[in-house]
C-alpha cells in the first residue's frame, strides 16, 4: 500500500475489466482508414530472462503517445507479437538443452505475463508469433513470390561464416568483423545459397527515403549503408594475357596517376593473369589469407603479391603492373582497383609496401597537406597530358567523354549495398520451401501444400558442415517432386529470423485470417504504419529489409504502398545510475520487480520522466520515489472529498497545463508533459479549499484526464471516483479555452543556427521583432553569432526563433 492507494489492486483489476471489454481492440473489418492510427512498436524476441527493461522503455513511450491519439479521436491499433524464430532463441535453447519449441512456449508466456502488467493498451486478439506455422507458411508463401519475380535466387559465392553459430550470416548481421549475435569473429566460405535481391532496389530504397518522415540520423545511416558512388569503369587492356580489366573509379580525375592495378584473391582470371616464376608468391598470399574476401569493411593492412603481367594505361599506353592483395573487394565495384598512390590512403599504404612509385596528378588548392601523404582532396591536375591545369571536377568530366568516345571506359553507378544473404543452416527457422529433384531441377512447393512443417526433431544442434541439421532427418529430406513426383529432396536450410520480421505488421491485422496472408479490406483500412517505435539498432537492419520486401510485394501488386514505416521515431539509451545496463554490471532493471514494488503506472511515469525520451534517461531510484509520491498526492488530492469553498478561483491554470501537456505529447516529450502535469497537481492542491462544486469538478476531471495516458489504472480508478463515464480511455481530450491562453508568458527557445543558446520569457503572441529583441539581449546568443547579423531569422510563434548566420 504505497501512500494509500492500493495500486496493486487497482491495476489488476483494471485489466481484467478492460480485457473483459475489449477496450483495446478495434473492429479491422470497419474502421475508417482516416481514423485509425496502427502504433507499431518492434516486438520482442522472448529470451529467458524476460522483458528487457529497454523494451519496456519503448514500449511505455509508444503506448503513451499512442493512448494520446486515441484519446484525440483515432482509433488506436498497437498489435503485439513475438518474433521467436532465430539464431538468439536458438543458441539459448542450445545453451540450457531444451527444445526451442517447448522453450518458446515458455517464455512467450512469460513476455506475455509481463507485458500485460505494463498496462499498455495492446490489440492481443492481433497477436503473431513468428514461430508458429500459421505465421512462417506466409513468410514461406512470401519466400515463393520473390522467387517467381526473380528476386530470390541461390548461388554459388564467397560469403561470411560464424564458427561458432555454424551458419552463414548477412553482411547487415557484421558487427566489424564479428558475429553480431555471439561476437565470435566471422571467416568466409564458398557455398551455394540462397540471396534475396535487395540490389535491385537499391536505388528505390534511396529515393524513398525522402518522403518518409524519418529522424535525420536513420536516414543518413540507411543512405552510407546502400552506399551510392557514381563514378568511371576505366578499361585496362592486357596483351600478355588476352583480357582486359576494368576498374571502377569515383575519381577519373586522378587517372593519370595510376602505378598499379590490385585484383582480390579470389579474383576469377587470375589463372590467366600469374606467370609461372610468380605463381608461389601468389599462392602463399591467397592460401594465408584463407580464400576471397568478400567483406570490404574489415580493417587489415593491406598484403599483396605481383603476377608477373601488365596492363597497358588506356591514356597513357604505360606498362601498369598487375598485383593480387587483399585489400580488394571481391563483390565491390568490378573487382579491380586501379592504384593511384597519390590521392588514395589504402593505395598509397599499399604502394609503401610494395615500393610501388607514387606520382602526383592532383596539386592542392594551397599548399595542404605533407608532400609525403597522399593528398584526396580536389585540386589543380598536373602531369595529365591535355587534361594538366582543370579543375579535378572539370577534369573527371573530360577524361570520362574521352575514355566514352574511344571506348575505353563509360560511366557507372555502384552500391555497397550486397544481396541479402537469407540462408541459414540452422534449426529454428521457416524451411525454405524449394524441393530438388534429379529430372526437373530447383522446384518451388506448391502454395497450397504450405506450410513446409519444421520438423521436431532431437538433435538440433547446428553441424559445422555447412548443412542444417534438418538434412540429418531423412522423414524431412526425402520428399517426392512436385511437378513430376519422382523423388526429390527438400532444402534443408531455414530462412533468415529478418525475413520473419520484414513483413510482421502486414499480418497483425489479418493475424486470424487463414487462406491468405493478409485480407485487402484490412491491409486497405489500416496500413501503413502511422508511427513506428523503436531503439536505434535497427536502421540498417530491420528497417531496411522490411523497406525492401514491402517494396517488392508492392511491385507485384500486393499491397498498395511502397513503404510500410512513413514515420518512425526513435528512443535514446537508459542507463542505471549514469552507467551502461550489462548483465556483467549486474546493473538491468527489471520491470518485473518494479512492477512489483511500486506499479504498472508509476514505472511508466518514471521511464518517461527520467529523461528525454528521444534522447535516452538516467533510471535511478531516488528519482523513482519522487514519481512514487506525487502518484500519492493525486491520488489523495482527487480520491478525499472536497468541502466546496466559496469559489470564483481562476481557472486558467488548467486551460494552460492542457495546452502544454497536449504539446509536449506532440513532440513526444513525455519529461516535460509530466513536469506539466505535476505543477497542475500543485496548483490544484494549492486551490481544492476555495474552488465550488463545479470549479472543482472540472480541475479535478482535466487532472485525470491528462493522466490518464500516463498512468492508464490511477486515472480510469479516480476518473470512477468523480463519478465520470467508464473509460477514462473513451474520452475527448481536454480542449483547453483559447480566451484562458490568451496574454500569457510563455519559453521563447532562442536558437542559433538550429542549436539551443537561449530561452527567455515572453508574453503569448509576441511578434517576430520582439523576439528578435529578446535574442539579441542574450549574452550566450552574442557569443554565438560572433559579430555577424543574422542572416535569416525562423520565427515559430510562442514558440521559437532561429537566428541563421
Ligand atoms: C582510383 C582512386 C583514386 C580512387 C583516388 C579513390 C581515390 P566508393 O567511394 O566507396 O565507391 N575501389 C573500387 N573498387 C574497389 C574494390 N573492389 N575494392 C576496394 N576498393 C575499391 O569507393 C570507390 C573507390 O574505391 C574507387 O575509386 C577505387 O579507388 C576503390 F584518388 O579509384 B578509386
Ligand atoms: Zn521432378
Amino acid at each position: 500500500m504505497g501512500e494509500g492507494h492500493d495500486f496493486r489492486e487497482i491495476e489488476a483489476r483494471w485489466q481484467a475489466r478492460w480485457e473483459a471489454d475489449r477496450i483495446d481492440e478495434i473492429d479491422v473489418d470497419a474502421v475508417r482508414p482516416e481514423d485509425k492510427f496502427y502504433n507499431l512498436v518492434e516486438f520482442p524476441y522472448p529470451s529467458a530472462e524476460g522483458l528487457h527493461v529497454g523494451h519496456a522503455y519503448t514500449y511505455c513511450g509508444a503506448d503513451v503517445y499512442g493512448r494520446f491519439r486515441r484519446l484525440r479521436g483515432r482509433a488506436l491499433f498497437q498489435p503485439m507479437g513475438f518474433d521467436s524464430f532465430g539464431i538468439h532463441t536458438e543458441n539459448y535453447a542450445l545453451r540450457v538443452g531444451e527444445n526451442p519449441r517447448t522453450l518458446t512456449e515458455k517464455t512467450i508466456a512469460n513476455y506475455r505475463r509481463q507485458l500485460r502488467r505494463l498496462g499498455a493498451a495492446w490489440a492481443w486478439e492481433h497477436e503473431v508469433v513468428t514461430s508458429d506455422p500459421s505465421f512462417y507458411r506466409w513468410t514461406q508463401w512470401i519466400f515463393l513470390q520473390l522467387y517467381r519475380a526473380g528476386l530470390a535466387v541461390r548461388e554459388e559465392a564467397p560469403v561470411v561464416w560464424c564458427p561458432s553459430c555454424k551458419t552463414v550470416l548477412a553482411f547487415e548481421q557484421l558487427e566489424g568483423d564479428r558475429c553480431e549475435r555471439c561476437g565470435t569473429r566471422v571467416t568466409e566460405r564458398v557455398m551455394k545459397q540462397w540471396f534475396l535481391r535487395i540490389t535491385a532496389y537499391a536505388q528505390d530504397l534511396l529515393d524513398g527515403l525522402d518522403t518518409l518522415d524519418w529522424p535525420p540520423l536513420s536516414k543518413r545511416l540507411q543512405a552510407d549503408w546502400i552506399g551510392r558512388s557514381e563514378g568511371l569503369e576505366a578499361d585496362f587492356d592486357v596483351p600478355e594475357a588476352g583480357l582486359t580489366l576494368s576498374a571502377f573509379t569515383t575519381r577519373p580525375d586522378t587517372l593519370f596517376g595510376v602505378t598499379f592495378l590490385a585484383v582480390p584473391p579470389g579474383h576469377p582470371e587470375l589463372g590467366r593473369l600469374v606467370t609461372p616464376d610468380r605463381e608461389a608468391g601468389v599462392r602463399e598470399l591467397v592460401q594465408s589469407q584463407g580464400g576471397p574476401r568478400v567483406v570490404g569493411r574489415w580493417a587489415r593492412e593491406p598484403r599483396g603479391a605481383f603476377t608477373g603481367t601488365n596492363a597497358v594505361h588506356p591514356v597513357t599506353g604505360a606498362p601498369i603492373p598487375i598485383f593480387v592483395s587483399d585489400y580488394v573487394v571481391a563483390g565491390y565495384g568490378t573487382g579491380v582497383v586501379m592504384g593511384v598512390p597519390s590521392h588514395d590512403r589504402r593505395d598509397f599504404e599499399f604502394a609503401r609496401a610494395m615500393d610501388l612509385p607514387v606520382v602526383r596528378v592532383v596539386e592542392p588548392p594551397r599548399d595542404a597537406g605533407e608532400p609525403e601523404e597522399p593528398w584526396t582532396g580536389q585540386g589543380t591536375l598536373t602531369g595529365s597530358g591535355s587534361f594538366s591545369g582543370m579543375p579535378s571536377e572539370e577534369a573527371a568530366e573530360a577524361i570520362s567523354n574521352q575514355l566514352e568516345e574511344e571506348g575505353l571506359g563509360r560511366r557507372a553507378v555502384r552500391y555497397r549495398l550486397h544481396d541479402w544473404l537469407i540462408s541459414r543452416q540452422r534449426y529454428w527457422g521457416p524451411p525454405i520451401p524449394i524441393v530438388y529433384c534429379d529430372q526437373c531441377g530447383e522446384v518451388p512447393v506448391p502454395e497450397e501444400r504450405l506450410p513446409v512443417l519444421l520438423p521436431d526433431v532431437k538433435d538440433f544442434r547446428p553441424t559445422g558442415t555447412g548443412e542444417s541439421p534438418l538434412a540429418a532427418v531423412p522423414e524431412f529430406v526425402d520428399t517426392a517432386c512436385p511437378n513430376c513426383e519422382g523423388p526429390a529432396r527438400r532444402e534443408t536450410d531455414v530462412s533468415d529470423t529478418f525475413l520473419d520480421s520484414a513483413w510482421y505488421f502486414l499480418r497483425y491485422p489479418s493475424s486470424d485470417v487463414r487462406d491468405r496472408p493478409w485480407d485487402p479490406d484490412r491491409t486497405a483500412r489500416l496500413l501503413p504504419v502511422d508511427t513506428y517505435a523503436g531503439g536505434r539498432e535497427h536502421v540498417v537492419r530491420h528497417h531496411l529489409y522490411a523497406r525492401f520486401v514491402t517494396r517488392a510485394l508492392h511491385h507485384l501488386g500486393l499491397v498498395p504502398f511502397a513503404e510500410p514505416f512513413p514515420r518512425v521515431v526513435l528512443h535514446g539509451l537508459l542507463i542505471k545510475d549514469g552507467a551502461k545496463m550489462s548483465k556483467s554490471r549486474g546493473n538491468v532493471v527489471n520491470p518485473d520487480e518494479y512492477v512489483d514494488r511500486v506499479g504498472a503506472d508509476v514505472l511508466r511515469m518514471y521511464l518517461l520522466f527520467c529523461g528525454d525520451w528521444q534522447e535516452g534517461g538516467d533510471f535511478r531510484d531516488d528519482g523513482l520515489a519522487g514519481i512514487e509520491r506525487f502518484a500519492g498526492r493525486v491520488w489523495r488530492l482527487v480520491s478525499e472529498p472536497h468541502e466546496p469553498g466559496p469559489g470564483g478561483v481562476d481557472l486558467r491554470p488548467v486551460d494552460r497545463a492542457a495546452a502544454a501537456v497536449t504539446d509536449h505529447l506532440e513532440r513526444l516529450k513525455f519529461n516535460t508533459a509530466i513536469s506539466a502535469l505535476m505543477e497542475l497537481a500543485t496548483w490544484a492542491s494549492r486551490q481544492k479549499a476555495r474552488m465550488s462544486e463545479t470549479e472543482w469538478a472540472r480541475a479535478a476531471r482535466w487532472l485525470v484526464l491528462l493522466m490518464a495516458p500516463f498512468a492508464p489504472h490511477l486515472s480510469e480508478e479516480l476518473w470512477a471516483r468523480l463519478g465520470g463515464p467508464y473509460s477514462v480511455h473513451r474520452q475527448p481530450w481536454p480542449d483547453p479555452d483559447p480566451e484562458a491562453l490568451r496574454d500569457v508568458d510563455f519559453t521563447l527557445v532562442i536558437q542559433v543556427n538550429g542549436r539551443v543558446r537561449d530561452r527567455r520569457t515572453a508574453p503569448r503572441g509576441a511578434g517576430r521583432d520582439q523576439a528578435l529583441a529578446l535574442a539579441m539581449e542574450s549574452e550566450n546568443v552574442q557569443r554565438h553569432l560572433d559579430g555577424q547579423q543574422p542572416k535569416g531569422v525562423v520565427f515559430v510563434p510562442d514558440r521559437l526563433i532561429n537566428l541563421l548566420v
